[in-house]
């Protein structure tokens, strides 16, 4: 069985809303991908991302029926932090897992079209690069950019990131990308959702770290 399959995202209601809870609980399956991946930079990014899991987990637990969806947090948060806000709480942590998955949509998306480049057809190093343009690289200053070079090549081999997404198994490269592709219906919505949401509440900052 895939591991993507595994934590499939759930299908938005007609709404659009985002469920907290069930959030939470696809989104945690997440960092465990970065621990067949190897080298030491990636702990780092792993840490990162558990960081804003934990935040949103924390501040839902202190009262699920407040927290319902994602909204319900920044909404409520926007009234409680005052001029904090949307720099602080949930709302911020939110606001950078959600680049931080757009970056996973976008490379796994460049995977599954087949995207790749001719000269070295066994590497991702385009998938990884189309995927920081798009979802990271304006939010980092130099320092940061430069972890994304080491990470750019540190970044596994096709065959074994494909394999990787596949809990390791013996599966065909054709049957992984058809797995990916099941994957990204939901998530790619899900995502998409967080965003709007942040545009619609005005939520979003563009300041880099
Ligand atoms: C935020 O971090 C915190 O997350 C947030 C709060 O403290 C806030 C304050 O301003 O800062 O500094 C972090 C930033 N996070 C800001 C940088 C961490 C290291 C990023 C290194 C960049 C490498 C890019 C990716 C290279 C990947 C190669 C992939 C090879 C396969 C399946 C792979 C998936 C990879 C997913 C990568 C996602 C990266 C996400 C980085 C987010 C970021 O830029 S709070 O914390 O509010 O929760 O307290």
């Amino acid at each position: 069985m895939s591991l993507l399959l595994d934590n499939r995202f759930g299908e938005l209601p007609p709404d659009n809303s985002v469920n907290t809870k069930l959030f939470l609980e696809t989104v945690s399956h997440l960092p465990t991908f970065f621990d067949c991946l190897g080298s030491k930079v990636f702990s780092l990014i792993k840490s990162d991302i558990n960081g804003n899991i934990t935040k949103i987990k924390e501040v839902y637990l202190k009262d699920p029926h407040r927290y319902v969806t994602l909204q319900h947090i920044l909404e409520s948060e926007r009234q409680d932090l005052g001029a904090e806000w949307p720099k602080a709480g949930a709302t911020l942590a939110l606001m950078w897992l959600k680049r931080g998955l757009r970056f996973i949509q976008i490379l796994l998306q460049s995977l599954a079209d087949g995207e790749r480049d001719l000269n070295q057809p066994n590497l991702i190093r385009v998938n990884i690069t189309k995927a920081y343009e798009q979802a990271l690289k304006r939010y980092h200053g130099w320092f940061v950019q430069k972890i994304f070079n080491t990470a750019l090549y540190a970044a596994p081999y096709r065959s074994n990131f494909l394999k990787a997404l596949s809990k390791g198994e013996d599966v065909k490269e054709e049957e992984c990308l058809e797995n990916l592709r099941h994957f990204l219906v939901n998530f790619a919505a899900t995502v998409d959702a967080i965003y709007d949401m942040y545009a619609r509440l005005n939520a979003e900052l563009d300041y880099t770290v």
